[in-house]
């Protein structure tokens, strides 16, 4: 297939603002590549793509990036910036459509699922959060009616957020797995990576070490530094290792030294990245029963999982998953997660999806 793949209007690929989209794109474009497609990547102006995805080409797009809907009240009316990044993402998109076979949008916007009847070329919808916003979940169950093949994902709890009238397309998500080390030994060190905002569940993981009596690092973007300090505050000084956003190379050297990797979702997760990093490296997961982690980590064989918002409960999960046999989780993300694997079911979703028209072209 010609492939045309649309980002994320919310930072650049490889700025790290993206959030989860950024890792799913690069593992989805380096594994369709693998597999004989030509792919065509759409992101904003300053977007880098790595060595993987090198024979894509890159498009680029100046313009004012989306308010993330993480941050706006459910009831918030959609926003266009002036000069709107996504704007200038769709206006492009629509103009060379006719190159392509399919559109694949990763965006979480109004905008590009509102297109999906009105553009020649079909247009799918890879869904990368759960229910954020009452006017994205009434446009996503209206598409999901209107073109049911042409939405999918991640996991079943994510899709479950969503009023569908048929069962979702589920494709997991897909990692560049040659770039994680296995790591046999780990320290006496618990770990915990993700944005650090309220709805990642910080303060809980904190909480957790401090009973445990052991040093919790913690990786991921400050995006709410109040907050932050409010964590800092509610353990003992020294409880709480501050290691910043690291690309990738560094994050997972530090990250397979861990002994477990606690996973504290308040929201409904709708995959859970970092969950599948630590497995890559061989670290077992507790993590609250909710969202997408709940289906990732496999209670005694990978990790343990703790009634939400159950810090003791998370407690007795990280000394469960201390138990675990460390290659079993390296062996899980092979099979399940490797970005082969990943695009091979994107492959199947979109042939299924614009099959009829594949055909004739
Ligand atoms: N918000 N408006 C908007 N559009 C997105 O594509 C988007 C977002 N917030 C977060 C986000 N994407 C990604 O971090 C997801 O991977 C969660």
């Amino acid at each position: 297939m010609r492939l045309l793949v649309v980002s994320t209007p919310v930072g650049a690929l490889g700025s790290g603002r993206g959030g989860g989209v950024e890792i799913t794109a690069l593992a989805l474009v380096a594994g369709l590549l693998e597999r004989g497609h030509q792919l065509t990547v759409l992101a904003a102006e300053g977007s880098t793509l790595p060595a993987s995805c090198a024979a894509a080409a890159l498009w680029a797009e100046p313009g004012v990036d989306q308010p993330s809907w993480q941050h706006r009240p459910r009831g918030a009316a959609v926003e266009l910036p002036a000069d709107a990044l996504l704007g200038h993402l769709w206006r492009r998109a629509l103009l060379r459509q006719a190159e392509f076979d399919v559109i694949l949008n990763l965006a979480y916007d109004w905008l590009p699922l509102w297109l999906t009847p009105h553009t020649a070329t079909p247009l799918a919808h890879l869904v990368s959060m759960g229910s954020v916003a009452d006017v994205m979940d009434g446009l996503i169950a209206e598409i999901a009616r209107s073109h049911p093949r042409h939405l999918a994902f991640h996991t079943a709890a994510q899709a479950a957020d969503f009023d569908l009238t048929q069962p979702p397309r589920l494709v997991g998500n897909g990692f560049d797995l040659s770039r994680y080390s296995f790591q046999a030994e780990p320290a006496e060190l618990l770990g915990w990576a993700g944005r650090i905002a309220p709805e990642k569940g910080l303060e809980d993981a904190a909480a957790a070490a401090a009973r445990l009596g052991l040093p919790l690092a913690v990786w991921g973007l400050q995006e709410d530094p109040a907050y932050a300090r409010r964590v800092e505050a509610s353990v003992p000084p020294g409880t709480l290792q501050w290691r910043g956003f690291l690309p990738t190379d560094q994050l997972q050297a530090e990250l397979g030294r861990c002994a477990v990797l606690l996973n504290t979702p308040k929201w409904n997760e709708a995959f859970g990245n970092v969950v599948v990093e630590a497995l890559a490296c061989g670290v077992p997961v507790a993590a609250y029963a909710r969202g997408g982690p709940a289906e990732l980590v496999q209670e005694g064989h990978t990790g343990a999982l703790a009634a939400p918002d159950d810090v003791a409960a998370l407690v007795a999960a990280v000394r469960r998953a201390r138990g675990i046999e460390r290659r079993h989780c390296r062996a899980w993300a092979e099979q399940r997660c490797s970005q082969q694997a990943f695009a091979a079911r994107i492959e199947a979703w979109l042939e299924a999806m614009a099959g009829p028209t594949l055909a004739h072209r």
